[in-house]
């Protein structure tokens, strides 16, 4: 059912849309159709019964509030995020800005265990909880991608997760924190995020996911958005049981485009905070991007050139957030 939504922003169009959910509890061909169709469609799912254990969850979730909690002073110490640490409204190195703070990880233990000095005063509790919640969340995108191979009739069932569980993987762990635009009456306060109006701000610009796949989680506050394209965008409604999974431009690529890397953003929410953490799933730097053999056929011949994740990673850093990148890799 498609019904319009009264809070756009200027001449956009806000539908709600149910967003696929899939039930990985039933396991087997039939979702794996059902995971294909939704990334032909939107490249955008939620997954319940998940098997990612609820305390994994919520040491990460406890961990997260713990430091977005302190004072600015002391956050900043874990910063900047240039390219890993604690950032703050500034986002890439392009000039972009969100109402956000976050902190952003190589998934590697020890980028882990070396920033967790300057992120918690109980350095070995926050990255056992960082290292419990990304091994959950990459056996989870592991088996999704899994299934994706199936679906797609691609023999070799592992060809795009073997990419995340590479020991040279360059995936990475974020921790969004949106805090609520602060009222006319609260602007004594010390914080950083000083708005003097009401309502949805955005917290994290519309924009694509480099990496190959993602998974995301947040707690009960809404403000996801998915776009359909042509201006028309979906909100997302919060659930924080599930998982929301997000196809990456990897993966559009490496599909030779029968997934859909989405387009999305994130609203602030205007009296309530929002944290989200993202799991990007991408793989080694010198990995060369190439679509397996059944999804490439004489009516549909290959739409991307072979190139390097690091070739990629590169351009996308050199770019605004918003920009499309992956046009720039079309084959002649
Ligand atoms: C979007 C997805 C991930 O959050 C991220 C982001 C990265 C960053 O915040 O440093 C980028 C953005 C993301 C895409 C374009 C570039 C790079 C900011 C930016 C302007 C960590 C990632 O890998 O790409």
């Amino acid at each position: 059912m498609v019904v319009a939504s009264p809070n756009p922003i200027g001449s956009e169009k806000l539908i709600a849309v149910e967003v696929p959910i899939i039930d990985l509890a039933a396991r087997g061909p039939k979702v794996a159709e059902l995971i294909v169709k939704a990334s032909q469609e939107y490249g955008f799912f939620k997954v319940i019964n998940h098997g990612v254990p609820e305390d994994v969850i919520r040491k990460m979730e406890e961990e997260s509030f713990n430091f977005f909690g302190k004072p600015d002073s002391e956050k900043k110490k874990a910063g900047p995020a240039q390219p890993f640490g604690y950032g703050c409204k500034n986002i890439g190195f392009n000039g972009d800005m969100g109402e956000v703070e976050y902190l952003l990880f190589n998934t590697n233990p020890h980028c882990i265990s070396q920033r967790s000095e300057t992120i918690s005063n109980d350095p070995t509790k926050f990255s056992s909880a960082v290292s419990g919640y990304i091994q959950a969340v990459t056996d989870l995108a592991c088996e999704i991608l899994d299934l994706m191979a199936e679906g797609l009739w691609v023999q070799n069932t592992s060809v795009f997760s073997s990419l995340i569980t590479h020991l040279d993987s360059d995936s990475v762990f974020r921790l969004n924190h949106y805090p609520p635009p602060l009222k006319d009456r609260d602007t004594s306060s010390s914080s950083s995020f000083q708005i003097h109006h009401q309502g949805n701000n955005i917290g994290f610009g519309e924009h694509s996911d480099p990496q190959i796949l993602t998974i995301l989680r947040s707690n009960d506050v809404g403000g996801l958005q998915i776009c359909l394209g042509d201006g028309v965008w979906v909100p997302v409604p919060p659930d924080p049981t599930s998982f929301c999974v997000n196809v990456g431009d990897l993966l559009q690529a490496m599909t030779n485009g029968r997934f859909v890397s989405v387009r999305h953003r994130a609203l602030t929410n205007s009296d309530k905070p929002r944290m989200s953490m993202a799991f990007f799933g991408a793989p080694p730097l010198h990995a060369l991007i190439t679509s397996p053999p059944e999804v490439v056929t004489p009516e549909r011949p290959s739409l991307y050139r072979p190139f390097t994740w690091a070739e990629y990673k590169e351009i996308t850093y050199s770019l605004r957030l918003g920009d499309s990148r992956l046009n720039l890799f079309k084959a002649c």
